[in-house]
């Protein structure tokens, strides 16, 4: 078995586990926020069997859009070693479609 975290867009959220869910997958949703543009996103904790992975893979492939969002990045101090400077500047990303990690499951009970 293994452990699919998937980070994705809020606007992806609903629909993926719609149909993660309609094809049997069991889905946990977490509301989180990304570091880098302090916004929300979404994670998904799936536990899928190992035949199952591509299945579970393809459907986030499918749902998850990749966008351009603008935002304002913090501007590095200059000398000043991990803090950042009061202005910041409009900057354009490509966020997602979907940031996926896969680990593979130790153990997996229910008590
Ligand atoms: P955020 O950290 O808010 O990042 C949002 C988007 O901003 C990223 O999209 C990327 O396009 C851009 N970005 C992030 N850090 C950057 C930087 N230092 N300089 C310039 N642009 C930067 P994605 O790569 O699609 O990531 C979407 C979200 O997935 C991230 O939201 C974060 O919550 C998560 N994520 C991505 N990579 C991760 C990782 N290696 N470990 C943990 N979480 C990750």
């Amino acid at each position: 078995m293994k452990l699919i975290i998937a980070i994705v867009q809020d606007e992806d959220a609903s629909r993926l586990v719609s149909n993660l869910m309609k094809d049997g997958f069991s889905v946990t949703k977490l509301a989180t926020t990304g570091g880098f543009l302090r916004a929300g996103n979404t994670t998904l904790l799936l536990g899928v069997e190992d035949d199952k992975i591509r299945a579970a893979m393809d459907i986030i492939e499918h749902v998850c859009k990749s966008r351009r969002q603008m935002t304002t990045a913090p501007s590095t101090m200059p000398g000043v070693a991990g803090s950042y400077a009061a202005g910041s500047y409009p900057v354009e990303v490509t966020v997602g479609g979907a940031t996926v990690f896969v680990l593979s499951v130790d153990q997996f009970v229910k008590l």
